[in-house]
This record gives structure tokens, sequence and C-alpha cells, in this order.
């Protein structure tokens, strides 16, 4: 049976996965993704993350193919010769915190589609604009198409990640011309997932929902198109799988946004802050045991807090800032504070479940739980109970499984939409049922 190796680069650490399909995944390697500071700009280590994908690519043996996926919007610039000029700048650094763009909001989401994220892609290049740095560089990657150039030697931009830049137009699904106009830098072309880049010592590398949100909804278990999708790690990413993108008033001021989904579908969906605060407090907290933990914050009382504040973005000193905005004294306890964010995430998920149905008029009669947060019980609960619709949660490997059975299409050992391939994911993954309680 024909073997395919999954590479998912998330915030905190890089793996490389291997399966057939029909099969469980086996974890290749996993290497640490460790943020780097440098003159008070916060930048990812991709030489080290470069160094694990090679590493596992090597543990992994031979495979039919490799497919890479990752978090979006950042990117490495490259100079005239082709190197990378300088360490990509990780979306959580502050540079694109006053950045404004000459366009006005209304009309950038006209052509994009996307919610107001000073992330973006287009909000970094502005941020970027005028260093040395841009002056020199030449074409820009985002970082799974920087590091299939670096397997390949082929430069291109996956359509699913590109999406999330603010450069794309929505409806052409290509770069927006007026958009990118003015930008000094090349923009390399589109290439769509299923299409091979290259080869990397005479493995294909194939393009994948290189979008690791984009590969994460693909490996949803659903059953039908009446599901809302909570892609739950660091972030959570919630919202439908729709063929068309909204693009009302009413969805660009609830920050709404329409990414581009594997097979022409549309992501529409919000990105609400996720694991993120409480994985900050765990590294606070010298990481103690999660299961403990949310057995003793399931015994605490809630205590709501607005997790969209973008005072949780930035890395450090997180149980401080989490008390501050519960009201809570300083040295109040990680169950506590642990029941404090776990319970305000589910209600964010709730109220982004909610505002999904009503901008796009589509019903939904389940949520999917994938990623990490599918494991996290207390969380899966609540989020049943604030959304009043079952939750079924996993597969915790969602994200590489969709990456996986992508490259399985290409290479004709499935065939089918993206129905077919989730009836793959129903037969094969592991699925817990939560039902709501007192409502
Ligand atoms: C999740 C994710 C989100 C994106 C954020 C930043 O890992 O890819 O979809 O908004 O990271 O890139």
């Amino acid at each position: 049976m024909t073997t395919f190796a999954a590479v998912d680069l998330g915030a905190s650490s890089g793996r490389v996965m291997v399966g057939r399909v029909g099969e469980g995944l086996r974890e290749a390697h996993r290497f640490a993704n460790e943020p780097v500071t440098t003159n008070g700009t916060l930048h990812w280590d991709i030489l080290a993350l470069y160094r694990g994908v090679l590493e596992g690519l090597r543990k992994a043996g031979p495979v039919e193919s490799i497919g890479i996926d990752s978090w979006a919007v950042d990117y490495g610039l490259l100079d005239a010769s082709g190197a990378l000029i300088g360490n990509p700048v990780h979306y959580r650094d502050a540079r694109t915190e006053n950045v404004q763009l000459d366009i006005p909001d209304e009309d950038l989401y006209e052509i994009t589609g996307l919610q107001k994220l000073p992330i973006n892609t287009i909000y970094q290049l502005a941020a970027a604009r005028g260093t040395p740095q841009f002056a020199i560089a030449r074409q820009m990657l985002l970082i799974p198409d920087l590091l299939a150039y670096w397997l390949t030697g082929e430069a291109g931009a996956e359509y699913t990640n590109a999406s999330t830049t603010g450069l794309l137009d929505v409806r052409t699904r290509e770069w927006s011309a007026p958009l990118i106009d003015g930008l000094t830098i090349e923009l390399p072309p589109i290439r769509q997932p299923g299409e091979v880049i290259g080869e990397h010592d005479g493995t294909k590398v194939v393009a994948v929902g290189s979008h690791d949100t984009a590969s994460a909804v693909v490996g949803v278990p659903a059953a039908d198109e009446h599901f809302a999708y909570i892609s739950c790690g660091t972030w959570s990413l919630v919202g439908l799988e729709l063929n068309e993108p909204v693009l009302t008033a009413a969805s660009r001021k609830a920050n709404f946004t329409n990414e581009g989904g594997v097979d022409g579908t549309i992501r529409y969906l919000r990105n609400v802050m996720g694991l993120w605060p409480l994985q900050e407090c765990m590294r606070e907290w010298g990481s103690p045991d999660i299961g403990e933990l949310l057995r003793q914050a399931s015994r605490e009382k809630p205590v709501l807090i607005d997790l969209d504040d973008p005072v949780f973005m930035p890395p450090g000193n997180m149980t401080g800032r989490v008390a501050k905005a519960a009201g809570l004294p300083s040295d109040t306890s990680p169950a506590r504070l642990t029941r404090c964010i776990v319970d305000s995430l589910a209600l964010a998920h709730r109220k982004a479940v909610e505002q999904a149905q009503e901008l796009s008029g589509r019903h939904v009669d389940a949520v999917h739980i994938v990623g990490g947060g599918a494991r996290n019980e207390l969380l899966c609960q609540l989020t049943a109970d604030a959304c009043g619709l079952p939750v079924l949660a996993g597969p915790v490997e969602a994200t590489a499984l969709g990456n996986l059975l992508i490259q399985a299409r290409a290479a004709g050992v499935i065939d089918g939409d993206l129905a077919a391939l989730r009836s793959v994911l129903r037969r094969t993954q592991q699925v817990i049922r939560y039902l709501p309680r007192g409502r």
C-alpha cells in the first residue's frame, strides 16, 4: 500500500507524520518550534524548522509523496538570487499594531472577503515596507511554499494559504491586481491543492491545503453539509464550509472571513483566540499535567472574559493578563484561571457558531471539534452546552489526515469529492460525542 508523508508545522511544534489511506498515522518525527526575539522583533527560526522537516523525511523512509502545511499569513522574502533575506517575522510580533492601509476596510472586504486581522500578510507587508530588507526583496513565499521551494527549487503560492494574505481576490481566486499594484516584490503563480510541485531526492512534493486550517477542514469527518467546525489548537477557527463567499456588510462587521478551501470551497469562519492563552499560562506554571488541571477546573465556578481582546495576542505574562481581565487577584489558582479561559472559549465558540449560521443562512445540527482541542473533554462538553448542539470531537490529527488525503487523491489511491474523503475518515477515525446538558 502507498505511504505518504504529511509535514505539519504548528505554532509550538512541527511534525512529520506518515500514513496510508484507511490506516492510522505514525509520527515519524516531532521537533520544537521555538520563536526567537532579536532586537525586539519576534521571528520564526525557519532553518531549525527546515532541519526538522529534513530529519523527519529521513526518518519517514520511502514515501509516494510529501505534502506540507503550516499556520498562515507569515512569509519569507527572497532576494534576486533566491536567497532568504532574514528570518520570517512572527505574526505575533507587534510591528502591525498601528499599521493603516490606504484602502478603506469596506473596499478591502469587498475584494478579499477577509476579516480584519492585523496579522494578515497585507498588514505585515505594509509594516515591512521602507525597511532595507524589503528594498532588496524580489519575491515573497508563504511558509509552506518556502519550505517546498527549498525542497524542490520550485516557487509558487498554494491557493488556500494565499487566500489568507489579504492580497487575493475572493472571486477570481488570483492575486488582486489593485491590491498588488505598486508592490515592489513579485508574488509567485497560484497553485491548487493536488498539483505536483516538484521532486525532493526523487520523491514528489505535492501541494495540499497548505494552510493548516484548510487541511483540518478536509479532515472533518462530517456526514453532510449541516455542520459547523472548530479547528481547535493555538487558535479556534470556527465556521462553516460554503460554496460561495458571504460578503455582506453584516458579515464584515461581525469580522467573518471567507478563506479559500480545498476543491473550491469557502471556509467561512472567525478566528477565536483558541487555546493560546491556556498554553501560555501552562508555560508559566511549568507545564503541569493538563488532565489533572482540567479535572480541578471543572469543579471551579466560571468567570468570563472576552478572549477576542487583542491584549491576549503577544506571548508572556498571560496569567497576569487573564487575572486582570477577569477581575481576579494576581495569585488566583491555576484551576480557577483555567476554568475562566475554557468557559470563555466555549462561549466564544457558541457566538461564532450562531453568527456563522445567521450570516450565511446555513443551518447546522452538529459541531465538529478537530485538532488538539478535541482532547480537552471539559472544553468539548462546555462547547456542547453553550451551543446547545452535539459536539463530535476528533480526529485530533485532522490536519495531517487532510494533508494526507489530498496527496492520496493526487496519487490516484482514492478518488471522489470531499464527502468521499470524509467517508473514509468516518470509517477509520474515532469520534467522541458530547451531548448538550441543561438547556
Ligand atoms: C491556525 C492558523 C489560523 C491562522 C493563524 C495564523 O494554525 O493557521 O488559521 O489565522 O494560524 O496564521
